[in-house]
């Protein structure tokens, strides 16, 4: 705290000193006089609290920017040294006379001891918890010294390799040296198949000093008994940590607030006895507004305010968003298998969405407004659910209340991938605490949909050759860590502090990897079209019950290439290029698969555009699979959505967060209502999808047979019903049919459903035959550009068909209306770009790809 703060903190105490002798909770955030050391030198730099070491180093320049070229290897030393941080802050007499002085630091990464004015005050060992430690017993008027010193996460646990006997699979940790799996922090960061390795440490969470008077409200949770659409009840549960040694009588007031003319408070008297206390007060709201997915309508949210009062003074406040919903997912058996489905409200509810991996290799940089951005882009791609998957971390309090907000289902891992762990007590003891303060910390918000013990370690465990790899009696004991961990502690601890919630063992539930029985039963992950080399066609045949992770790689564009590479690393198998491309089989993968469909072009950057074209259309294909076959299948989790930095993934949106292809194409694939022609054997199927609540009579589908120049050769119309929530088959002929004479390389249908009052609900184009067979032309576009405030407005025509149109902007995260998109003969479309920056029509410049333009 600096001087101001002080002079603040006594102003607000002496006001507030007149009226009672209690005082609300003064806050100090502990962010700012942070310095840095590395153990053994005595040189300390100004730090950024929160932060890490390797962006600290970076700010000093005493490392390479580890996102460029192929500087990752040069910053791997960092993971190996200890470090320090230290602050110094000012208390007064005021503030230490107050019943309770308490450093609250919300995350540490990850082995850390914190000391304050010479007394050890905490032993940490994992990240993803937070700590509350009580100080006043060793605060001092005036400058106070706290110190947090991180030792090295990679050799703390080394013993423990070296006497385990065996080393974990955990294939993903890049280092010879698997140590990933001891420690309880993000493994991600360990390295991933799209993942840099920064094995960082750090104060990676708010800090903040908390005094206040009598009590502490410790948790509040609003925990929903049941909902329905004329009533719901709930139970406002605190606890309530008396701090004095006497017992007190308060009153708990909760006030819930819907609108200005929709608010309502109830309060009870309470004792609270030294220490931990146990409090409940149930309350009910008639007609309440429900929380609904995004597509289902509003996101209805309330605001719940507990306060406590003691003595005429309130002593502790805390609010909460809470919308009011039931989430509950089926999984029974049934005549195929086992179902796998979220009933919202009581609607089942197809899932649209991706797995969501951390938005940084260094999250502190992942802002309140980056989750924002995401969330507007998550449901501007007709998104209404995202897996936090098990790689990563439990993300920070902003993404659940942008989901909640945005109307997100979040299926929610915990934090186990890809490996076998160990199962010792100290171990499991870490992983309670975890649990623990994790799923307190979420459970409130709406959105959160299902708890799912880890990724992929079932699966590994029975197909992935681990049984062969290791002694028998090694396995049996990995089995058992497994059932120790997935299926007694986590389902335990849910049950406990989060009974309404689902929780399932693992994703996949049953093992998929070369066994397409297992897609009958729950959810599946299908890696054919990646790992196994398949064509996109194979998703049409490939249908699971609900899918939850499906993947194909694309470059990011050039402008987010050119952050990292030069134009000498512009191949697909240069040093940098590989060293931006963790997984073994990628750019010749992307290669041999756009071989499939597209003239692999001779340059890179055509090479990139056609990777992003190439990915886009691929996975759509899965995602129209999926969605056709409802009721059957009953979710669509692409893998991935985004980048943690600049790299070749399978994420739809790049690390500078700018669309790909494939964000768009999701975009068109899970609108609330798709039409979707399909070959099935010789005949081509229209098919019309409808996620909407309600039913659509008199709706009338058009298919025109369309020539590249834009001819008419044929029309076929058909009026019905669309169903709300429904899948239904409503054209089917030969292809041959549909053709007529005219020629496969240079047709489209174009298919469009109009409402009874004329307006289109949906419209799509099929192609009878693969890019690289078509006759496509290169198009003239004609571009209008106006400026409109901060927006730029652009205005496309084109003569003859302009295939996957690419405008390319140079300016970092700039955002389309619509970009990636097809030009019919004579259309003419309007798009609106914008920036953060806000862009200038003077230095506007962007440029236009065709798929047709590509040699
Ligand atoms: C799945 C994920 C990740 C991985 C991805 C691509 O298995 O769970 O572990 O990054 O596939 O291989």
């Amino acid at each position: 705290m600096n001087g101001k703060d002080l002079a603040c903190s006594l102003a607000t105490c002496i006001v507030s000193l007149t009226a009672s002798a209690y005082e609300k909770p003064q806050v100090c955030t502990l962010h700012t006089n942070w310095t840095f050391c590395q153990v053994g030198d005595t040189l300390w730099s100004e730090a950024k609290v929160p932060g890490t070491i390797h962006q600290d180093l970076l700010n000093h320049n005493r490392i390479p920017n580890p996102f460029y070229g192929m500087n990752e290897e040069a910053v791997q030393w960092v993971e190996n040294e200890d470090w320090m941080y230290r602050t110094s802050f000012v208390v007064n007499e005021h503030q230490l006379s107050r019943d309770a002085a308490v450093l609250e630091m919300d995350g540490l990464d990850t082995y850390a001891d914190v000391y304050l004015n010479g007394a050890l005050i905490l032993h940490a060992d994992n990240m993803f918890v937070g700590h509350k430690i009580q100080v006043k017993p060793v605060l001092r008027k005036g400058v106070n010294h706290l110190l947090v010193r991180f030792r090295s996460a990679v050799k703390e646990v080394l013993p423990q390799l070296a006497t385990n006997g065996f080393e974990y699979p955990a294939s993903n940790d890049h280092s010879p040296w698997r140590t990933s799996v001891y420690t309880r922090k993000a493994p991600y960061s360990y390295g991933w198949d799209w993942g840099i390795r920064l094995a960082t440490c750090g104060i990676w969470r708010p800090v903040r000093l908390v005094f206040s008077d009598v009590a502490r409200i410790e948790d509040y949770y609003v925990c929903q008994k049941s909902v329905s659409a004329n009533r719901a009840e709930v139970d406002n549960r605190l606890e309530i940590n008396n701090v004095t040694s006497r017992t007190v009588t308060a009153l708990l007031k909760v006030n819930y607030h819907y609108s200005a003319n929709d608010t309502k408070e109830i309060s009870k008297r309470i004792e609270l006895r030294p220490g931990e206390n146990t409090v409940s007060l149930p309350a009910s709201i008639d007609n309440p507004h429900l929380w609904m997915p995004n597509g289902w309508g509003e996101p209805s949210l309330y605001k719940f305010t507990a306060s406590v009062t003691v003595d005429g003074a309130e002593i502790a406040r805390q609010e909460r968003e809470v919308g009011l919903r039931t989430i509950r997912v089926v999984m029974d058996d049934d005549e195929y298998g086992k179902s796998f489905y979220f009933v919202v409200n009581g609607r089942p509810m197809f899932a649209k969405g991706a797995n969501f991996i951390p938005d940084d290799a260094l999250l502190p940089n992942v802002t309140p407004q980056r989750y924002k951005r995401i969330f507007e882009d998550v449901k501007a791609a007709n998104m209404n659910m995202l897996r936090v998957w098990g790689g990563g971390i439990y993300e920070d309090d902003n993404f659940y209340s942008e989901a909640d907000r945005n109307g997100i289902l979040i299926w929610q891992d915990f934090m186990f991938a890809c490996s076998t762990y160990p199962h010792d007590p100290l171990f499991i003891k870490r992983v309670e605490t975890e649990a623990e303060y994790n799923i307190k910390r979420l459970r409130g918000h709406a959105s959160l949909a299902m708890w799912c013990g880890n990724n992929e370690i079932y699966e590994g465990m029975r197909y992935w050759g681990w049984k062969r790899k290791y002694t028998a009696e090694t396995f049996a004991e990995m089995e058992r860590g497994y059932d120790v961990l997935f299926r007694q502690l986590l389902p335990k601890m849910v049950e406990r502090l989060d009974s309404s919630r689902f929780y399932m063992h693992s994703s996949p539930y049953e093992a998929n990897w070369g066994r397409p029985d297992s897609w009958k039963i729950a959810d599946s992950h299908n890696w054919g079209t990646w790992h196994g080399r398949k064509p996109f066609e194979s998703f049409d045949s490939s249908i699971p019950r609900f899918m939850s992770e499906y993947g194909f790689q694309a470059f990011p564009e050039m402008k987010t290439i050119r952050t990292f590479a030069e134009e000498k690393d512009f191949e697909l198998e240069s040093p940098v290029m590989n060293a931006h491309q963790k997984a073994d089989i990628g750019n010749a993968l992307i290669k041999q698969t756009m071989g499939l469909y597209y003239k692999v072009p001779a340059r890179f950057e055509d090479m990139v555009y056609v990777g992003l074209v190439l990915q886009g259309h691929g996975m759509r294909h899965g995602m129209e699979a999926h969605r056709r076959n409802r009721p059957y299948c009953m979710g669509s989790l692409f893998w991935q959505l985004n980048d943690s930095w600049p790299v070749v993934s399978w994420s739809a949106i790049d690390y500078y967060g700018n669309w790909k292809a494939l964000m768009y194409q999701s975009k068109r694939a899970f609108a609330p209502i798709l039409i979707n022609a399909i070959r099935e054997d010789n005949n081509l199927c229209v098919y019309l999808i409808s996620d909407e609540l309600h039913d659509r009579d008199d709706v009338s589908i058009t298919v025109e047979l369309m020539d590249f120049d834009g001819k008419t050769h044929s029309r076929w119309t058909c009026n019905g019903r669309l169903t709300a929530n429904s899948s239904l088959l409503f054209m089917k002929k030969p292809v041959g049919e549909w053709l007529g004479k005219q020629d496969a390389a240079s047709s489209l249908l174009h298919l469009t459903l109009k409402a009874k009052n004329g307006a289109t609900l949906a419209d799509n184009v099929y192609y009878f035959a693969y890019p690289k067979d078509q006759k496509l032309p290169e198009a003239s576009i004609e571009t209008s550009v106006k400026r409109r405030g901060d927006e730029i407005e652009m205005t496309l025509k084109t003569d003859r068909l302009a295939r996957d149109i690419f405008i390319e902007v140079p300016v970092q995260g700039v955002r389309f209306t619509d970009n990636f998109f097809d030009l019919l003969p004579g259309q003419r479309k309007t798009i609106v770009i914008t920036s953060t920056e806000g862009l200038s029509l003077k230095d506007f410049t962007f440029r236009l790809h065709q798929l047709g333009g590509v040699r």
